[in-house]
């Protein structure tokens, strides 16, 4: 049974091309600078927003008709969904799912009954991963929607609701070597406080991180090769979020020890809510070895929540790729952790959202090796830093001087030294002119 019958297999048209389903910048065979596009850009399908998520707002019910002929809730609609995302996949030529447990199934009254749900779905993906060659990015569990979540999972004020987080991540964890992903995700949705009225925030963090070090240890035990990733976020739904970005993320890993398996999963929306770019994110993630992986969305500059959006902005997806080239690449990929809007509720907007996503992505990608040829960003970076490449530069970035000799070097200048001009609107003239020509 087809659950897009009314849509195409979308390839590669180039940019002449008039039709809506087609892509006129990703061209997955394409190489740039030394490797296909497909490799820079490893697409992964998030398994909750676009299989699940049905419009529904706080002000309003769903729009869109998610149920793919059967009824919610059931197993049924489980496995109508896993049949629908591979459709979806292959008709996209995106290679890859991502998934929290109950993505997959509803959960049932008790852990046990959860995991036979689980264990069943978990037959039947196989079987489709096997048939169709598609691969899983990451996994991830829950800890977060159900009720009692409600004051953390790993920082929960609860030991029964500690356990209860151990067992999903278990879960998930198997399930996730069992479909051979790339990594493992903890986004902390409820990790964090409302009023620290009532928080010891020492005392949570130090749980967070014993529960993190015992799913590292028994996703190694049990054939785990891959990332383990934190996805930070500063806000939403918790007041304050202790994986709040990058920087806080990376500092946490590096203190509990955690930091030889543990990379980042970098959202473009948190990035912006947390007041930073996107890019910077990817910076400091990048520059500490810490760059895994990449919920593509974007957000809205107008709202201070989490909007999901597909990526849209070219600037923003060159920038993001000029981070991830410099870096040698993502070891996981790019999921659009991204939703359509509640308006756009067909299936035909399913694939506009991500042809558009694909294609920023692929775009950028083409601007950012272009700007990286160009060479005019990187050189004048490289002069920028030129007073450095000398005896005294040397000296101090080795750490051979003391501050009394760079004193007596300062004390000996005539008249204060002048740093040069920053060059920040040439800069900008320079990515407009690779961006528009
Ligand atoms: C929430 C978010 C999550 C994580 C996985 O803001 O991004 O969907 O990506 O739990
Ligand atoms: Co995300």
């Amino acid at each position: 049974m087809a659950y897009f019958p009314n849509l195409p297999k979308v390839s590669y048209a180039g940019t002449d091309s008039k039709g809506d389903f087609t892509f006129r910048y990703y061209n997955p065979d394409r190489v740039v600078l030394g490797k296909k596009m497909s490799e820079w850009l490893p697409f992964a399908m998030a398994w909750w927003h676009n299989l699940g998520a049905a419009g529904t707002d706080m002000f309003g019910g769903n729009t869109a008709d998610k149920s793919f002929g059967q009824v919610p809730g059931t197993m049924e609609h489980a496995k109508a969904k896993v049949e629908a995302g591979f459709e979806f996949m292959q008709k996209l030529g995106v290679e890859y799912f991502c998934f929290h447990d109950v993505d997959l199934v509803p959960e049932g009254a008790t852990v046990q009954e959860t995991w036979d749900r689980l264990d069943e779905i978990a037959d039947f993906i196989e079987e489709k991963m096997k048939q169709t060659g598609l691969k899983c990015l990451w996994g991830t569990a829950n800890m977060f929607g159900a009720q009692r979540y409600m004051n953390g999972a790993g920082s929960s004020n609860s030991v029964d609701v500690y356990c209860c987080a151990a067992a999903q991540i278990k879960k998930a964890l198997d399930l996730t070597v069992r479909f051979g992903g790339k990594g493992y995700v903890f986004w902390g949705g409820r990790e964090g406080y409302e009023t620290l009225l009532n928080t010891d925030v020492r005392f949570e963090q130090e749980n967070i991180a014993s529960l993190m070090t015992m799913a590292r240890d028994y996703g190694r035990s049990i054939g785990f090769t891959g990332d383990f990733l934190i996805e930070p976020k500063p806000k939403e739904p918790m007041k304050h979020q202790y994986d709040f970005d990058a920087a806080t993320a990376i500092g946490f890993l590096r203190q509990y020890g955690l930091d030889k398996d543990f990379k980042m999963n970098i959202e473009a929306n948190h990035a912006t809510l947390a007041g930073h770019t996107f890019q910077h994110e990817l910076r400091v993630s990048a520059m500490n070895g810490m760059l895994g992986s990449i919920d593509a969305n974007t957000g809205d500059y107008l709202l201070g929540w989490d909007t999901d959006e597909f990526p849209y902005d070219i600037y923003e997806t060159t920038n993001a790729m000029l981070e991830v080239i410099r870096a040698g690449g993502l070891t996981g990929g790019f999921n659009f952790d991204a939703k359509n809007r509640r308006p756009s509720n067909t299936p035909e907007d399913m694939f506009h959202a991500y042809i558009l996503g694909m294609d920023a992505f692929a775009l950028g990608l083409l601007k950012a090796a272009e700007l990286i040829e160009d060479g005019r960003l990187d050189g004048f970076r490289a002069e920028r830093y030129s007073s450095w490449n000398t005896e005294l530069g040397r000296a101090i970035r080795e750490g051979k001087t003391d501050l009394a000799s760079l004193a007596e070097h300062a004390r000996t200048l005539e008249g204060w030294p002048n740093p040069g001009s920053g060059r920040q609107e040439y800069l900008q003239r320079v990515v407009n002119e690779v961006l528009f020509g």
